[in-house]
């Protein structure tokens, strides 16, 4: 092989393989006390939604019961919503979010 470099040229162009790393979701659950507002500044605060698609986020989960904040890596999914459910519970809301492996 090596008196025939030509050969190595078949490594090069075989596809690469450009991995994501795997999506999960960031999804909030509806309940009937936390507050409309708050959602949507958890929303605008924790996810970078502006106030218009927080709002629309906001109203997925309050008629369908949820809807998605975000879609991150698994690490970052996990902090967005251990951060989430920890902050709604110091201010006396029951919020919850939970995070869902994307397919
Ligand atoms: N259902 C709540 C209310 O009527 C609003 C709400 C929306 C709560 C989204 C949680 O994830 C939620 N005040």
């Amino acid at each position: 092989d090596q008196e025939h470099p030509e050969h190595e040229t078949d490594v090069m162009t075989v596809t690469p393989e450009l991995k994501r790393p795997p999506q999960y979701a960031v999804v909030l659950l509806n309940d009937d006390y936390t507050p409309m507002d708050f959602v949507i500044e958890i929303l605008q605060q924790y996810f970078g939604l502006d106030l218009d698609r927080a709002t629309q986020v906001m109203l997925t989960v309050h008629y369908e019961g949820k809807g998605i904040a975000g879609i991150y890596p698994r690490d970052i999914a996990e902090t967005k919503a251990n951060q989430v459910n920890n902050y709604a519970r110091s201010q006396g809301h029951p919020l919850l979010c939970q995070i869902e492996p994307q397919e």
